[in-house]
């Protein structure tokens, strides 16, 4: 691979950086008046977390944000995404707002703009406040809506003037799917309705947060959808089926009421009963213009006919997670949302890897990072070329931190982290991108 050639292919004002979210790697989360979140609660109860761990500490990023953004500045990187914790803001999630929790991310904002680094902030990555939870049922609650808007625009008005963009959710799918159907994450429930009610609830809360903060901000807003394309397990008409009701499911059950505000037909059809309330006037609440659209990609998957996944041939191997790696996948999946949606400018959210990653004589040997990275942006190019519009790459994470139901060994940083010190050391693959952002920037 031609390095140098495939960074200079970018556009000269295509930008790069890398992205993480609060409950993954604050920790201190019971300082400073931090309210508790799901997942706070979620890795208290037995059996939820993997390795039994919880976020208390995580990678301490609260108290070591300027060690990560001077990390990020020696990088070269344009830009960072981070999420805000809603409970640190506002512990109840309604009333009474925290001064040192915004306090904490007005700090981290002027450090990345004084080291050159333009934030893009996303409201939602998961930590619902666990009051609201327990008060009010959480998302299954249409009041949460409400809430939502609220805080979304408390936080474009303090901070919109200095984010590059703001995104309302982080992958909606997740929180509906893996929240309330398959009870592997926060708050860990087990119903397809509940799903997906929750998940038409976080559509309005979409549309309602994004009304709200354009009356305040004039920054960038979007949302960030995690799209994991659909294929049949056999080329028979019923796999085929089962492939296409899952796309309706995970692809199209966000993409169609925000740019064509409509669900689905075929896959109302398909779930039935389980299918959402939905009140006059909430698809046209949900169908807001939006300023970019934030595309989260790591891998596919395969269907049978009962709707079954199996694992794919792998011919590029597998990560840590189990995921398949297909970077042909991706550039097909863009190209498909460019043709198919006519989206506002893409942004590529999160793409990464974990990965069984050591510390040998002082460094991390990560090359299959590096091999997953770089076909991941020759996929990209080759996206862009075939008419998608992406205007910037995140890689997913800048730090290894907490996998969520996976506990903290799956590790997708691109600089280790040592949870006994919290000793930050970039990994192989974190040289390989600073020089490929480099030979970019040359362009410039
Ligand atoms: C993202 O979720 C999250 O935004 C981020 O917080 C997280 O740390 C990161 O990715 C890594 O997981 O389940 O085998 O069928 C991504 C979640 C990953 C869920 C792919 C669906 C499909 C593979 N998605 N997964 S499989």
């Amino acid at each position: 691979l031609d390095v140098a050639a495939l960074a200079q292919s970018f556009p000269p004002d295509f930008l790069w950086g890398v992205a993480t979210s609060a409950a993954q790697i604050e920790g201190a989360a019971f300082e400073d008046g931090k309210g508790a979140s799901i997942w706070d609660h979620f890795c208290r109860q037995p059996g939820r977390i993997n390795d039994a761990s919880n976020i208390d500490v995580a990678c301490d990023h609260y108290h070591r944000y300027r060690e990560d953004v001077a990390l990020m500045k020696s990088l070269g990187l344009d830009c960072y995404r981070f999420s805000f914790s809603w409970p640190r803001v506002q512990p109840l999630g309604q009333g009474a707002w925290n001064e040192p929790g915004f306090a904490f991310y007005d700090r981290l904002i002027d450090e990345l703009l004084a080291a050159g680094l333009k934030p893009h902030a996303t409201l939602y990555h998961w930590d619902l406040p666990q009051a609201l939870d327990e008060g009010i049922g959480g998302w299954l609650s249409r009041d949460v809506v409400g809430r939502f808007a609220d805080y979304a625009a408390e936080i474009a008005r303090r901070f919109g003037d200095r984010l590059a963009s703001i995104a309302t959710h982080n992958e909606p799918w997740c929180t509906a799917t893996l929240g309330y159907e398959t009870a592997q994450f926060a708050p860990g429930h087990k119903s397809r309705a509940e799903s997906l009610q929750v998940a038409h609830h976080l559509m309005l809360s979409h549309g309602d947060a994004i009304a709200a903060m354009r009356a305040v901000t004039k920054t960038q807003l979007g949302i960030v959808l995690n799209h994991t394309p659909s294929f049949p397990a056999t080329p028979t008409e019923a796999d085929r089926r089962a492939a296409r009701i899952d796309d309706g499911l995970n692809v199209r059950w966000y993409m169609d009421p925000i740019f064509r505000g409509a669900y689905p037909q075929d896959a109302i059809d398909f779930v039935g009963a389980d299918a959402p309330k939905v009140q006059a006037g909430d698809l046209e609440r949900i169908r807001q213009p939006l300023d970019f659209l934030g595309v989260n990609f790591y891998t596919r998957s395969l269907f049978n006919a009962d709707g079954t996944t199996v694992k794919g041939p792998g011919k590029r191997g597998f990560t840590d997670m189990g995921w398949e790696i297909v970077p042909e996948v991706f550039a097909q999946h863009l190209v498909r949302l460019a043709r198919e949606y006519n989206p506002p400018p893409m942004f590529i959210t999160e793409n990464g890897m974990a990965n069984a990653d050591t510390v040998v004589d002082g460094r991390v040997p990560d090359k299959e990072r590096i091999a997953y990275l770089s076909a991941h942006l020759q996929a990209l190019a080759t996206a862009m070329s075939l008419g998608a519009d992406v205007r910037g790459y995140f890689y997913w994470s800048l730090l290894d931190n907490f996998e969520w139901n996976s506990g903290y060994v799956k590790r997708f940083g691109l600089v280790h982290v040592d949870y006994d010190t919290l000793t930050r050391l970039p990994k192989d693959s974190a040289h390989w991108y600073r020089e490929f952002v480099a030979q970019h920037h040359a362009t410039r």
